[in-house]
């Protein structure tokens, strides 16, 4: 059994998608093992994205994310932090396909990655490593 870290980012939560999100992820298997909603701030979001820190975008990125509350959380399931990644789709709105997360909800202006809906740790280390600081040694 494998833990994930998700965020479900302030477009989300402002169009009322939260739901939705929650129950794809439960039909598909997954338990919800934490859930919070939280405003994060700048120091919390430079450790979160600390490979992402140095980037032009960085600060974008952080102001969007500081913006509205978020839906932080976890979900636990067999090979769930893989089976998250393909449900959220690729990175870039314009590129994730059709029934994925992104792929069905997110739309970002034309150029632009940000936002896309969710977040999900992209290994079991950034997993381990990202529900240790959003939510402490458990
Ligand atoms: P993911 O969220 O799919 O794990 P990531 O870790 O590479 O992608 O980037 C984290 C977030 O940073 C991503 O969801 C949106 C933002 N981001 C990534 N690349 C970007 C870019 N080139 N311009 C603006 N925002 C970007
Ligand atoms: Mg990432």
């Amino acid at each position: 059994m494998e833990e994930t870290f998700f965020i479900l980012k302030p477009d989300a939560v402002e169009r009322g998608l939260v739901g939705e999100i929650l129950q794809r992820a439960e039909r598909r298997g997954f338990t919800i093992s934490r859930l919070e909603v939280r405003k994060a701030d700048r120091a919390i979001l430079a450790a979160h994205y600390e490979d992402l820190a140095d980037k032009p975008f960085f600060d974008g990125l952080a102001d969007f994310m500081m913006s509205r509350p978020l839906v932080i959380g976890t979900f636990s399931g067999n090979d769930v932090i893989k089976s998250w990644r393909q449900m959220l789709g690729a990175t870039n709105p314009a590129d994730s396909a059709p029934g994925t997360i992104r792929g069905d909800f997110a739309m970002a202006p034309s150029g632009t990655v940000m936002p896309n809906i969710a977040h999900g740790s992209d290994s079991p280390e950034s997993a381990q490593r990202e529900i240790a600081l959003w939510f402490g040694q458990a």
